[in-house]
């Protein structure tokens, strides 16, 4: 159903409001226990890097203070940012986190920043991000495309005898905030440059925005030689296409670095596009270069990142904006499921031997998965959210175990945006929110009701349907709320207490 929102009066919004018990408690939990898989030592540098990282860290561990690795990913505008910046902060100020049981039994002393531990990774601009979030006009952090990483450390005394006896411990979470873009990136380590170029442009075929590139494709002879003039166009037309299906709310668009090329940005690793294999292949030809260059960037790309930064993570959050993509149609859920797929695939080592030898054993202990910005609906619409969003993981998770990972789904708001108000319409209750629009005004949204059978909506979406048959779910860019906190609050959000009872609160 569809519904208008209803303007009510301006003003600031009330202090949030309280939830249903059960509404906290609407969150998914699953957890399998199975032993490793076999290794495949296909690349023993590999091996040997990680195993001898792992002994340092295994090493400074246990003589000096525990740290957690925390991953957070998700697709572009999935809300990493402001997930960090809120979660930050509300363990920095922890008046508001009454599920963390560490937090609410005042285990938790104190929680600060420090300098992170790698000298090679941008720092996560907590500042910057909770200015903007807490200005005197408030609005949303602006998008941030590459990895970062932050260092919160907590002071922690457990309680009781036990406590008292072994006295307050320090243990340091390492946030790794990264684009879920680049998780996609791993299914190319297990193909060659023919078989990605001939998926690529027989998906290409059918699609619009692709039809510039596949013309540029044409006039290049894959057998000529190479040409870096041709090289370079061919590959500039691509991440046009690129940039497109992406906008037009495509999921599947690799190489991943060519939407984000942060400072590889016109370097050979860049330079290619697919090509179709030429009768007879020759060195220096078009074809053989750009074969070249693909497996240079599954080298010298896509491998670091998961040697350096993936396969370290502890815990991983993986955030959903699954309320987005149904607003968007069932197209766009459905290449969202399928997204979803292809990223856990990161996280079943067994499925691709790089990762297999790389993970040696270890393993990413907790996956949490979160659909995000959950203050959009009424809460009484929560736990529908939270089952959409466990199905959307489920077929992944039914293929495969995540190799022995507790798993978890939740909705969550990891900045409150809104508060909840109940209308009357034509002699019935509507379960409304009401938030700030970017005009300054207040106002109240019906959503329309997401279904109790997730299927309903998976379901057509999987059949390729072009519309929601009986309904139609509207979403507001709310902006966020004007904060007044007191002492020792953070920023108000939901259920982002229980998120972090899911990942830390058994080491705290
Ligand atoms: N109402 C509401 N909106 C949110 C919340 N979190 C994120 N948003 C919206 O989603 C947008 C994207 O959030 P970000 O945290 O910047 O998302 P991101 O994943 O870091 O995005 P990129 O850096 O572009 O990949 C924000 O600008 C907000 O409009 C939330 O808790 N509540
Ligand atoms: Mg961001």
């Amino acid at each position: 159903m569809t519904w208008p929102y209803r303007e009510a009066a301006q003003g600031t919004i009330p202090a949030g409001l309280p939830l249903a018990k059960d509404a906290r408690d609407a969150y998914v939990q699953t957890g399998t226990n199975r032993g490793h898989k076999t290794l495949v030592f296909a690349d023993i540098a590999d091996s040997l890097t990680r195993s001898v990282e792992s002994v340092q860290n295994t090493v400074s561990e246990a003589f000096f203070e525990p740290v957690i690795r925390i991953g957070v990913t998700g697709l572009s505008r999935a809300g990493k940012t402001v997930f960090i910046t809120s979660l930050v902060a509300n363990l920095i100020d922890r008046g508001r986190m009454p599920q963390l049981v560490a937090a609410a039994n005042g285990s938790i002393r104190t929680a600060y920043l420090q300098p992170q531990p790698d000298d090679t990774v941008p720092r996560f601009d907590y500042e910057t991000h909770l200015g903007a979030l807490t200005a005197a006009k408030p609005h949303w952090p602006e998008s941030t495309r590459a990895i970062s990483e932050l260092r919160l450390s907590l002071r922690v005394q457990p309680n009781g005898i036990l406590g008292a006896l072994s006295g307050p411990r320090t243990i340091h979470l390492d946030i790794v905030d990264y684009p879920g873009e680049w998780l996609l990136d791993l299914a190319l380590l297990d193909k060659t440059y023919e078989q990605w170029s001939a998926e690529t442009l027989e998906r290409l075929q059918g699609r619009d925005m692709a039809q510039g590139f596949l013309a540029v494709a044409e006039t290049a002879d894959p057998a000529s030689k190479l040409d870096e003039t041709d090289a370079k166009r061919l590959a500039e037309s691509f991440t046009e296409y690129l940039h497109q299906a992406r906008e037009q709310g495509y999921s599947d668009c690799t190489p991943g670095r060519f939407l984000l090329p942060g400072d590889l940005a016109g370097s050979p690793v860049l330079t290619f596009a697919p090509m179709p294999k030429p009768d007879r292949t020759r060195r220096g030809q078009l074809w053989r270069e750009m074969d070249r260059r693909f497996e240079a960037y599954k080298s010298k790309v896509v491998k670091p990142f998961f040697r350096d930064h993936f396969a370290r993570i502890d815990r991983q959050v993986v955030l959903v904006d699954a309320l987005g993509a149904i607003h968007a149609g069932p197209k766009a859920t459905e290449d969202l499921r399928r997204a979803m797929a292809e990223i856990l695939g990161a996280f079943r080592p067994g499925r691709n031997a790089f990762l297999t030898q790389l993970f040696l054993g270890k393993r990413v202990e907790k996956i949490l998965f979160a659909a995000t910005k959950a203050d959009h609906l009424h809460h009484s619409q929560h736990p529908r959210l939270t089952a959409i969003m466990d199905a959307l993981v489920k077929d992944a998770r039914s293929r495969a175990d995540f190799s022995g990972a507790q798993t978890a789904a939740m909705s969550i708001a990891a900045l409150r945006a809104t508060v909840e108000q109940t209308l009357d319409h034509d002699g019935d209750t509507l379960d409304c929110v009401r938030g700030t629009l970017d005009n300054g005004k207040q106002a109240a949204f019906y959503p329309g009701e997401l279904p109790d059978d997730p299927n309903r909506l998976l379901g057509p979406a999987r059949e390729g349907a072009e519309k929601w048959l009986d309904a139609d779910y509207q979403i507001m860019a709310f902006q966020p709320a004007h904060l007044s906190l007191k002492p020792g609050e953070g920023p108000p959000h939901i259920r982002l207490d229980k998120a972090a009872e899911f990942l830390i609160g058994d080491r705290l």
